[in-house]
C-alpha cells in the first residue's frame, strides 16, 4: 500500500562551537519553507525541558556533575523529543536539527577515561539521521568568530579534541562541508543537499542507531 503522505527527512548539522550551525539551521528552515517544504528546526541541547534546564545549568556552571551523569542527561534529552521527532516525520515534515547524538558522544568522549562505544551506548534505538553534515571549521578560521563564551567546553584545546572526535563517524550519511564560506554561499550549498536527500528518502523508512 502506498502512503498518502510522503516522510520528512531527519538532517542533522554537526561541528564545533561556532562553525555556524545555529545560522544554517535557521536558514534551511527559512528556504525550505518558501519553497513551500514544511519544515522545521530542533535543537540539541533543549534547554526549555525538565532535563534541559540542568543541562543548563551544567554548562553555565551553576552546577557540577559526573562526566557520566551529564552524558546520560544530554542523551536522555533527545529521548524526551523522539516520540514528536518521529511523528513530525511521518507527518511529511523535514527536521533541520541543530546537534544530535554525535554531538553527545564526540563532546564526551574528549573528556579523559570515557570509551567512544560506552558514550554511543544510549543513543541505540534514536532515529537515525538520513543527512548528517558536519561544518569543518580550521582553529585559525574558529579564532576569528566572535570569542567563546563561558560556557563550558568553550576553549581551544578541548574543541581540537571535539574535532578530532568528529572523524571517527565515516559513513555514507555522514559528510563533510567547508564551514568558512561566506553565509548565504554555505546555505545554498546544503540547501542543494537537503533537497536532493528529502527526495531520496521520501519512500523509505527511518532508521535506528
Ligand atoms: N553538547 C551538546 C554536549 O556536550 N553533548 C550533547 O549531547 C550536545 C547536544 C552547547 C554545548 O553542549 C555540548 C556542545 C556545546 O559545547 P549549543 O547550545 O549548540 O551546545 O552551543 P554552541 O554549539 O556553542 O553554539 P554556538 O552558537 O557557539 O555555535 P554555532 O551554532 O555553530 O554557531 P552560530 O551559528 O551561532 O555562529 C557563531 C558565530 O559565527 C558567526 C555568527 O554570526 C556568530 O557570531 N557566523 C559566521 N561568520 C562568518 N562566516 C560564516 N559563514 C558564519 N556563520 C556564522
Ligand atoms: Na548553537
Amino acid at each position: 500500500m502506498t502512503k498518502s503522505i510522503m516522510r520528512g527527512a531527519l538532517i542533522v548539522l554537526e561541528g564545533c562551537d561556532r562553525s555556524g550551525k545555529t545560522t544554517q539551521s535557521t536558514k534551511l528552515v527559512e528556504a525550505l519553507n518558501k519553497l513551500n517544504i514544511p519544515a522545521k528546526k530542533i535543537s540539541f541541547p533543549d534547554r526549555s525541558t525538565p532535563i534541559g534546564s540542568i543541562i543548563n545549568d551544567y554548562l553555565s556552571r551553576k552546577i557540577e556533575l559526573p562526566d557520566r551523569s551529564v552524558h546520560l542527561l544530554f542523551s536522555a534529552n533527545r529521548w524526551e523529543l523522539e516520540s514528536e521527532i518521529r511523528k513530525q516525520i511521518e507527518a511529511g515534515v523535514t527536521l533541520i536539527v541543530d546537534r544530535y547524538s554525535y554531538s553527545g558522544v564526540v563532546f564526551t568522549s574528549a573528556k579523559q577515561c570515557i570509551d567512544f562505544k560506552w558514550c554511543c551506548g544510549p543513543e541505540n534505538g534514536l532515529p537515525k539521521p538520513d543527512l548528517v553534515m558536519f561544518l569543518k571549521l580550521s582553529s585559525e578560521e574558529m579564532a576569528k568568530r566572535s570569542g567563546f563564551g563561558d560556557e563550558r567546553y568553550e576553549n581551544v584545546e578541548f574543541q581540537n579534541k571535539v574535532d578530532k572526535n568528529y572523524d571517527r563517524f565515516t559513513n555514507e550519511n555522514f559528510i563533510q562541508i567547508n564551514a568558512a564560506q561566506d553565509i548565504s554561499t554555505l546555505t545554498n550549498n546544503l540547501l542543494n543537499k537537503v533537497l536532493t536527500t528529502i527526495d531520496f528518502v521520501k519512500n523509505k523508512e527511518l532508521d535506528e542507531l
